[in-house]
């Protein structure tokens, strides 16, 4: 199978799996118990680790909370058996007391590591889909900036693609705010107890979901972090599910002259994309940057059979319909806008959505991964409601619900009470259609709509080129890397990695220290150089720097200056 189709890419629905040689690389750590040396963005304050043991932790919490485990950790890495919706963990961690927290009133988990020597700063890292989980993976990341790192499992443990947890309220509001909510809030006190010392900032780092969740936490509390960074959110869950659902109506069932019911398909259609709008931009350089003109000037009809002489993988005249579809608004029959279309460039990940999970097996009309389970567990609807059934009646219901009961979306625009303490960085992948980055940009207007000129706190940054939060097509390589949510671990050295490899550990290349000096010293972020790697041979645990571009602070772009090296970021300038 491509790469790119498998959950493992898909960073809404899973976590990066480990693979054989992150699991030698593991071993190896298992083995001689290495730490790696890792070189501190800041000057760190040392603070000592006071008392790092179960009866300590049992001794500060308040009633309510049951202190699961505590480990000083040595050895440079730390597992959990059993983490189902985290399954990978993290390798050259400092040395620092982990400890698992259960709040037993409100039924759900939260994970700590608390770094020897501690820098003062606090970063929770978000989740991703539905999972449950602690996402020790990017704790470990996190920790490699100083500070205390922390991330809840939501109140649940789950896999990917699997809603069915979500059969009462409770875990429902765990999911939608409440689990992170109490995590955060007895986490900071936990962390000033241990050190003695007050937490100096607040961070926060997420992608998808966990971009979801920092924007809701900081709507629900604006003195929550003093600066966060944001990715792909799927800030708009009421909207954001049915759309799955109405994606499932416009390809069931699989026979139809109209289903999008191969993968070749969007390789096909992707390809003709590229063809036809890699230079609109001004460019020839595999990367539509420019996908607004793509939308304007597009000619699917080259790729129907009845017209194209390559008649490999081409499309019929009703399956081009149904593309047309998923590039436009989804609008219900009176006139409200569910959620924006795919963008022109995303096409590899509509597979995410669209294909079955047993190819061509129509029985249960099966699509992917969610496949109605919003409608099944959220809504209660139960566990017999098919896709089939969807109508834009579950939309108004679904509105309802989230509003009355559950407030897992993050759509306040007004985020003025914010605006006086913190910075926002958030950031979309123009190829990404697991939250297709329109609906990204359409948050940032509503918000611009909403305060005017929001430059001084928020800002946006398009990555052309990237899927959903990490990555971009093998066809494409556009730079991508920030060192956010979830990027680092996914180039070698895996497990063990933080912010940008090669030595780009700089507030330039990466955009967690970019935020830390915009918040600590008042350094404005115009833009964020993205890099992209080459692996060097097959087993993928070596790599040299391809090409780097700046990001622009939306609605800039990166231009190039008609002479320099186009892969050297010096060659080009945003406006
Ligand atoms: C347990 O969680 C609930 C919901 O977040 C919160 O209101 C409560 O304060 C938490 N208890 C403690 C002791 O943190
Ligand atoms: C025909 O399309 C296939 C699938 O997109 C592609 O791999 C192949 O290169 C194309 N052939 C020609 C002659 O353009
Ligand atoms: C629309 O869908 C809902 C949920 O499946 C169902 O209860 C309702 O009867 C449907 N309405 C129509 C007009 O089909
Ligand atoms: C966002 O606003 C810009 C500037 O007004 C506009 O060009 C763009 O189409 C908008 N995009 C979305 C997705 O709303
Ligand atoms: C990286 O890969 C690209 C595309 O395959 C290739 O054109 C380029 O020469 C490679 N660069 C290096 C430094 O290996
Ligand atoms: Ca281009």
């Amino acid at each position: 199978m491509q790469r790119g189709f498998g959950v493992e890419d898909d960073a809404w629905l899973s976590r990066p799996k480990m693979d054989l040689l992150e699991m030698m690389t593991f071993w190896v750590f298992v083995t001689l118990g290495a730490c790696l040396a890792t070189s501190w963005p800041f000057p760190v304050e040392r603070r000592q680790a006071t008392d790092c043991s179960l009866s300590y932790f049992t001794s500060i919490v308040p009633a309510g909370v049951r202190v699961e485990r505590v480990q000083h950790v040595t050895t440079g890495f730390f597992v959990e058996i059993g983490n189902i919706g985290y399954p990978t963990f993290p390798t050259g961690i400092p040395e620092l007391c982990a400890v698992i927290l259960n709040n037993v009133t409100s039924n759900y988990r939260f994970g700590m590591f608390l770094p020897d020597d501690w820098n003062s700063r606090f970063l929770t890292v978000g989740s991703y889909a539905f999972l449950g989980g602690i996402n020790w993976l990017e704790m470990g990341v996190g920790v490699k900036y100083g500070g205390v790192a922390l991330s809840t499992d939501t109140g649940h443990s789950s896999g990917a693609g699997d809603i069915s947890w979500a059969d009462t309220t409770q875990k429902q509001v765990n999911w939608a705010y409440q689990a992170l909510q109490g995590s955060i809030n007895l986490g900071k006190i936990l962390a000033e107890t241990y050190y003695g010392q007050q937490i100096t900032y607040s961070y926060y780092s997420g992608c998808s979901t966990g971009g979801r969740q920092g924007l809701k936490h900081i709507q629900l509390d604006p003195n929550v972090f003093d600066g966060a960074l944001i990715g792909a959110p799927a800030w708009d869950t009421k909207h954001l599910m049915p759309w799955l659902s109405k994606l499932a109506t416009w390809n069931l069932p699989e026979s139809a002259p109209y289903s999008l019911n191969n993968a070749g398909l969007f390789s096909r259609l992707q390809a003709e994309v590229l063809k036809q709008c890699d230079s609109l931009d001004g460019v020839e350089d595999n990367i539509i940057s420019s996908p607004s003109a793509c939308r304007q000037q597009f000619d699917i009809t080259k790729i129907r059979c009845d017209i194209s002489s390559n008649k490999t993988s081409c499309w019929t005249k009703a399956q081009t319909e149904t593309a047309v579809k998923m590039y436009t608004d989804y609008v219900t029959s009176d006139g409200k806008l569910v959620y924006k279309g795919s963008e022109y460039g995303s096409e590899l990940e509509w597979a995410t959505y669209l294909l079955p999970a047993v190819a061509n097996d129509d029985s249960q009309n099966v699509r992917r991964n969610f496949d109605g389970q919003y409608e099944r567990y959220f809504m209660d609807y139960g566990t017999g409601w098919q896709t089939t059934s969807y109508n834009d009646s579950v939309v108004r219901d679904a509105e309802a619900r989230d509003e009355r009961i559950v407030q897992a979306t993050a759509d306040q625009f007004d985020l003025g009470a914010f605006r006086n303490r913190g910075k926002i960085i958030m950031y979309g992948g123009l190829a990404d259609n697991v939250v297709p980055v329109q609906h990204t940009t359409y948050y940032y207007n509503r918000t611009v709509e909403a305060m005017g000129d929001i430059g001084d706190f928020f800002r946006y940054f398009q990555i052309p080129g990237m899927r959903h939060c990490w990555g971009t097509p093998d066809n494409v390589k556009a730079p991508w890397m920030i060192g956010s949510a979830g990027q680092s671990v996914q180039r070698p050295p895996y497990a063990s990695a933080w912010s940008v490899p090669l030595g780009f550990n700089d507030a330039r290349h990466d955009a967690l220290l970019a935020l830390m000096n915009w918040v600590e010293k008042g350094q404005e972020v115009s833009q964020i150089i993205a890099s992209e790697f080459n692996f060097t041979d097959v087993t993928m645990q070596n790599i040299v720097l391809y090409r780097q571009r700046p990001l622009c602070v939306y609605p800039k772009t990166a231009k190039w200056n008609g002479k320099g090296n186009q892969n050297d970021a010096a060659s080009w300038s945003c406006c």
